[in-house]
């Protein structure tokens, strides 16, 4: 198999564009489609100070050490939830490829352990506070995000969302025509409330494969298992029927989800609307800590309040 473009042995076959790349020209094709989101979806410019949010998964650690090279200023924050070996290998992966590419680029990393400052793992806490693990983890992770932000100043948070991940959100939020999330199913999210960093994917033009692929030839060590809590999630379910659809008819999940953004994007110019202003109306700072919230007291503050009192 040779690569498409400069006749090199091929890395990899990507059906979707009936091509074949080899390393150079992967590479070559990876850091096109992120500025090409970047851009496209005005993410931020190489004047913004950016936070990524890794897991020590692939994409997380592929994003960050793409906007590196591509001279964005980008630091990191890895949330330790306290998920026994699982979150021991995730972090020494993060703080591993931290000390081999990202000090190189005087990047920082920012660690936040859940145990130590909250008192108990992501599951434990759960069990306090009587909800899912991963809905506990949800508000966790995005209070924490919000909060390094905020202090550390960073205008824009990005997370390593990829295509496969955006799609089968899609597929499940069509499923069950949750419009309200359908809405706001955008690789950029303004800032909810003034001051706080606006969120953005700008990993969402590539498969999970095509991540994957870039991840190796560039010696990104990362963890390969899911997080345990993962286990039976209906994003996993989504993800194996758009991959059968994706092999049985290779570019169903890119024109999936792309063309949905291309029809979001029309309509939003009809009705003249940004999300902005329609979350404008429904979010205010949280009474207790500051942070968007469409109630008095947000759902972070109200667990931890629950949290203290039962420990
Ligand atoms: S990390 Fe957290 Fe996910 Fe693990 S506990 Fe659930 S939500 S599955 S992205
Ligand atoms: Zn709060």
């Amino acid at each position: 198999m040779r690569c498409r473009k400069c006749s090199h042995p091929a890395v990899i076959k990507m059906p979707r564009h009936n091509i074949a790349l080899c390393k150079d020209c992967l590479t070559e094709f990876v850091h096109t489609q992120v500025r090409r989101a970047i851009d496209a979806h005005r993410m931020f410019t190489t004047n913004d100070r950016v936070l990524v949010a890794v897991s020590g998964g692939k994409d997380s650690l592929a994003l960050w050490s793409i906007l590196l090279k591509l001279g964005y200023h980008a630091d990191a924050l890895y949330v330790d939830l306290g998920i026994g070996e699982y979150s021991l290998q995730s972090r020494q992966k993060v703080q591993r490829f931290t000390e081999a590419v990202a000090t190189s680029y005087q990047a920082t990393l920012h660690v936040h352990t859940v145990e130590q400052e909250q008192g108990a793992g992501i599951r434990e806490l759960a069990t306090l506070v009587r909800r899912p693990t991963c809905a506990t983890c949800g508000t966790m992770k995005r209070y924490q995000f919000n909060r390094v932000a905020i202090e550390q100043h960073y205008d824009v948070m990005a997370t390593g969302h990829n295509l496969d991940d955006e799609a089968a959100r899609l597929l499940g939020n069509v499923l069950h025509w949750q419009t309200d999330y359908l809405d706001k199913q955008s690789p950029t999210l303004p800032a909810s409330l003034d001051g706080f960093a606006k969120k953005v994917k700008p990993l969402h033009r590539l498969t999970e494969r095509e991540i994957a692929a870039y991840a190796v030839i560039h010696h990104i060590d990362y963890i390969v298992d899911e997080c345990p809590m993962a286990k039976g999630s209906k994003m996993l379910a989504y993800k194996r029927v758009l991959n059968q659809l994706e092999a049985d008819s290779p570019g169903t999940k890119h024109t999936f989800y792309l063309k949905f953004l291309d029809r979001q994007a029309k309509q939003r110019q009809e009705d003249s609307q940004t999300i902005t202003e329609q979350d404008q109306h429904r979010l205010h700072p949280c009474e207790t800590c500051g942070q968007p919230t469409s109630t008095t007291v947000c759902t972070y503050c109200k667990m931890m309040a629950k949290a203290g009192s039962h420990a």
